[in-house]
């Protein structure tokens, strides 16, 4: 009799998640168009619940999994051309990485001003608030790009660190990286780059022979970066890495670890599941440099039929997509979007800079495109958009 009210139960919880889970809505469906996350890989997937009780906190308990965390990092730092002095930590996503990266700019430097863009993600914002830094902003070219001209006399005895973007949130453009290294060499400021989104993109753009910035650690000024792998790794939520140049550099945000049995602790997080490093792991081991390339070469080439498609309605874009990322211009932007909203339709909203936000992700098809681009049509017509 137990046995069987425990079997029901058990039922009846997993029914109950079903209910909850078919509210969502699914990339499947093809329907997000405007997340920069996406369907993981089947490998990613896989991967994640084989390593779901792992625990990387804890690395003498799980020594195979430290080791595909080693190789991970590894692959990570080759593909952002990183020296043999630079290390890796894994990190959760973007804002994890970004908040690291600070505290380490802080740590090291004791200063405490950030400049950075009006584009920067507003993971900054959280850092100025928990690690008491304060926020210089620069404001943007016509291109959506950070103003050069306008940091050096922003720079003082104060400033902690300059943020380049490679792959803004807002519209997937990259800042001008070589001259923001040049300023730091000049200058002594630590800089980070932002290659959260752009960082699993530009490398294969230029395989592509896209003409895109350098973004990485060839750059001399270069001293960290945060990429992720749940972005446009293709890769399971959530990961990401924060690359520093130096390996040194960790001893300035680590701990010792007195009650478990390695001897320090570096970054934010004790407990942390492995399956997320092992799925980014399968992953990168299964696409690598080739099938990134294909990857990429897909986006971007449904990315230039979005466009047109897009222009053909009588509709602009606010630039001209660096990456998969297009913003499409719009007066009305509440109203549009409620209604491609209602409509089942997700897009995001940026407000900043009135427009929809599109990113063609690896789960976006043709087909999607294709239904989307009629519905958009109808919906501005109705607003008077267009
Ligand atoms: N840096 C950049 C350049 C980003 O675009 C983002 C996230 C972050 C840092 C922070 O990354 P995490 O959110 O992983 O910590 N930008 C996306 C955005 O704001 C996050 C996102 C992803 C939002 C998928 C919605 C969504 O469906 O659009």
């Amino acid at each position: 009799m137990i046995i069987n009210d425990k079997k029901i139960k058990y039922k009846n919880i997993l029914k109950k998640l079903d209910k909850y889970k078919n509210k969502d809505f699914t990339f499947s469906s093809g329907k997000i168009i405007g997340s920069m996350c996406t369907q993981p890989h089947e490998i990613s997937t896989k991967a994640y619940i084989k390593f779901l009780d792992t625990n990387l906190g804890d690395p003498e308990l799980f020594p195979g999994t430290n080791e595909i965390e080693i190789a991970l990092k590894k692959y990570i730092l080759k593909l952002l051309n990183a020296p043999k002095t630079a290390r890796g930590i894994t990190v959760s996503g973007g804002t994890e990485g970004n908040i690291t990266a600070m505290w380490l700019a802080k740590e090291l430097t004791k200063k405490n001003e950030i400049i950075l863009s009006k584009s920067a993600h507003f993971s900054f914002k959280k850092i100025a608030s928990l690690i008491n830094m304060k926020i210089i902003t620069i404001p943007l070219t016509k291109n959506y790009v950070i103003d050069i001209n306008k940091i050096k006399n922003k720079i003082n005895d104060n400033t902690a660190a300059i943020i380049g973007i490679a792959g803004s949130t807002e519209l997937g453009t990259i800042d001008s990286i070589p001259q923001l290294s040049d300023i730091s060499l000049d200058e002594n400021i630590f800089l980070h780059v932002d290659a959260a989104f752009g960082g699993f993109i530009i490398p294969f753009l230029k395989n592509l022979n896209y003409e895109v910035t350098d973004f990485d650690f060839k750059l001399k000024g270069v001293n960290s970066i945060s990429i992720d792998a749940h972005k446009m790794g293709y890769s399971a939520i959530p990961l990401g890495l924060l690359a520093v140049r130096k390996k040194n550099w960790l001893n300035k945000i680590s701990v010792e670890s007195h009650c478990i049995n390695s001897k320090k602790q570096t970054g934010i997080l004790g407990t942390r599941s492995g399956g997320p490093v092992a799925a980014a792991y399968a992953v990168t081991k299964f696409l690598g440099k080739k099938g990134y390339t294909k990857l990429i070469e897909n986006c971007m080439n449904l990315t230039i039929y979005v466009e047109s498609e897009i222009n053909k309605i009588g509709l602009e874009l606010i630039t001209k997509p660096t990456m998969n990322v297009l913003g499409i211009k719009i007066k009305n932007l509440d109203e549009v979007y409620k209604k491609l909203s209602d409509l089942g339709w997700k897009v995001n909203k940026i407000d900043r800079i009135s427009c929809l936000r599109i990113v063609v992700m690896p789960h976006i098809s043709k087909k999607s495109i294709d239904e989307f681009i009629p519905i958009l049509k109808k919906v501005c017509m109705e607003v008077g958009e267009i």
